[in-house]
């Protein structure tokens, strides 16, 4: 008989967290026993694995007792409290925030690009910002075949990367203002409801935000590219779910929108839809509860010698958060590194 893992969700509670438990019992991945973890805000409350109700509990140190996985997506502070804590008690931690993505001895990684990094892990295996995974999904191909100098980005994110209190700030929004009604966000930093953000994440002194910083910093360690330029514009949008992204980039060599179209066709959890005449491209909606990465608009960019511009979305929930750290616990059984 295979083994089963026993499996601890941190933040189980939240718009990550449920997701991270759908796609468990999706992939139907060897857990012999669940925890569902958060604050003392919802402990009590009651959610559905595999067909049975487990209650959520008030996260203390000995939760992590006998886990041999945690999952957490609780907050940068939160993570940073409660992951060596988790590690001290024997758990490998797969963390869904930015708390440990930049530090030296954490693998931060993306399964279709670096799975061998997992296994240098020293407790903490960080899962990398939603527009940084379904980026470098798309990009690697391109670099390992024609090395990419240059990337420009600007991102059209669905509020449901800022956590499930967003969604209901852009439902609700959305209502107030057809009735004539105010209603301010409470959860996003301006009007959301018919308008875009450029402003993820804090301002940083360079005038750039960390969400945009993290674009630039993640994409280099996961891409063990620490020479490749990136320039990031990170901006919300009234989108529930799935998050979009104009890409441009720039490669060493020469390539065109045939031999592009060929990498991406067979690049792994990479879907092309591409077919101009037919009104046919990636959009949010169509990406919506997929695993995958879908590319199109790929075309001659026209402002750089060796440029190619492409359209990549994903449903940030699922590849950009949880479907990602469960593929990296699946590495984790994998390499038998549990
Ligand atoms: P969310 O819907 O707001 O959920 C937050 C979760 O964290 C809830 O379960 C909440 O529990 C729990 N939590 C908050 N503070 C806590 C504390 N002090 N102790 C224990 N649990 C606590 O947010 P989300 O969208 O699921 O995102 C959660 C985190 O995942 C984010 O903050 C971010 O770091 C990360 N994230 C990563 C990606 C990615 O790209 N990889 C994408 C989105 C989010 P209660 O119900 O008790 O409040
Ligand atoms: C996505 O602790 C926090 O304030 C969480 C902020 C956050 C992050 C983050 O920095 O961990 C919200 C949504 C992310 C992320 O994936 O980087």
């Amino acid at each position: 008989m295979s083994k089963g893992y026993n499996v601890a969700i941190l933040g189980a509670t939240g718009a990550v967290g449920r997701t991270m438990l759908k796609v468990l019992e999706e992939r139907n991945f060897p857990v012999e026993n669940i925890k569902l973890l958060a604050s003392v805000r919802s402990a009590g409350t009651k959610i559905n694995f595999k067909g049975e109700e487990i209650t959520v509990e008030e996260v203390k140190p000995e939760s992590f007792e006998g886990i041999d996985i945690a999952l957490f997506s609780a907050g940068g502070s939160t993570s940073k409290q409660w992951a060596p804590i988790a590690v001290e008690k024997g758990a490998v931690v797969v963390d869904n925030s930015s708390a440990w993505r930049m530090e030296e001895n954490v693998p931060l990684v993306v399964p279709e690009v670096n799975p061998e990094d997992v296994k240098w892990h020293k407790g903490i295996i960080a899962n990398p910002n939603c527009s940084t995974i379904q980026m470098v999904v798309a990009l690697n191909p391109i670099h390992k075949a024609k090395k990419i100098k240059r990337i420009i980005v600007a991102t059209y994110q669905a509020v449901s990367g800022a956590g499930a209190k967003a969604i209901n700030d852009l439902i609700e929004e959305t209502k107030a203002k057809l009735e004539g009604k105010e209603y301010t966000p409470k959860h996003l930093p301006a009007s959301i409801a018919f308008n875009v953000i450029p402003h993820i994440d804090v301002f940083q002194e360079n005038l750039y935000t960390k969400e945009e910083m993290k674009m630039v910093n993640e994409t280099r360690k996961i891409m063990h590219a620490p020479d490749i330029l990136v320039s990031a514009t990170c901006v919300r949008v009234p989108v529930i779910n799935g998050h979009s992204e104009s890409v441009v980039i720039e490669t060493e060599e020469p390539i065109t929108v045939e031999e592009a179209r060929e990498i991406l066709s067979n690049a792994e959890n990479v879907i092309v839809v591409d077919e101009p005449e037919n009104a046919k491209y990636p959009m949010a909606i169509d990406a919506d509860g997929k695993d995958e990465v879908f590319v199109g608009r790929i075309r001659k960019d026209l402002a750089f010698e060796n440029g190619l511009s492409l359209w990549v979305v994903a449903d940030n929930l699922r590849k950009g958060a949880a479907t990602n750290a469960v593929q990296i616990a699946e590495l984790l059984v994998k390499y038998n590194l549990v």
